[in-house]
């Protein structure tokens, strides 16, 4: 799980099929949002680098990371997109707090992929300090949202 082992925006380009035509949602959760803001813009990036029109991704922002399951759950009933990406960072605070959303976001995104209707992508950052999350967000370890977008075609390519 070491990602200080792993930069999250390295890739090998050649294993990323064409994602020309293909539709993503994104749902960017509003708490810590220069963190989810930087998320938001690798993953925008990257989608469009290999192929996906700016129209077709669809932007939906909510208040919080626990929302992140609402929202992604009215992406897969839409059924208008291919893929949900789901953009969040929680911080460990003084109280449980962290572990209760941390567990009940995870295990919402992973009862949504259940439903096999479409690929939840898990784009959430649990990190003990602010300095993990900017490490994680385009800093020195790459940015989750560079690897959720490359998880995100691989996974619609890879089923079709
Ligand atoms: C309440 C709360 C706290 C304390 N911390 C975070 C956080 O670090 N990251 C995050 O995305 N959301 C946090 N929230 C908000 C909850 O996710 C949720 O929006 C509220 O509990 C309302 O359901």
């Amino acid at each position: 799980m070491a990602s200080a082992l792993h930069n999250l925006s390295d890739y090998d380009i050649n294993s990323v099929p064409d994602a020309t035509g293909m539709k993503v949602g994104i749902v960017v959760s509003e708490w810590n949002d220069k963190i989810t803001g930087a998320l938001l813009e690798g993953a925008f990036n990257t989608l469009t680098k290999h192929g996906v029109r700016e129209e077709d991704i669809i932007v939906k922002t909510v208040p919080g990371s626990f929302e992140l399951i609402y929202g992604s759950a009215r992406f897969l009933n839409a059924g208008e997109v291919d893929a949900v990406i789901a953009i969040g960072c929680v911080i460990r605070g003084d109280t449980p707090h962290f572990d209760y959303i941390c567990q009940g976001v995870t295990q919402g995104l992973a009862d949504l992929n259940l439903q096999g209707k479409m690929p939840v992508i898990y784009g959430l950052l649990t990190c003990n300090t602010l300095e993990q999350a900017q490490e994680r967000c385009g800093g020195m370890l790459g940015n989750k949202g560079d690897e959720c977008a490359v998880t995100a075609i691989k996974m619609v390519r890879g089923w079709e």
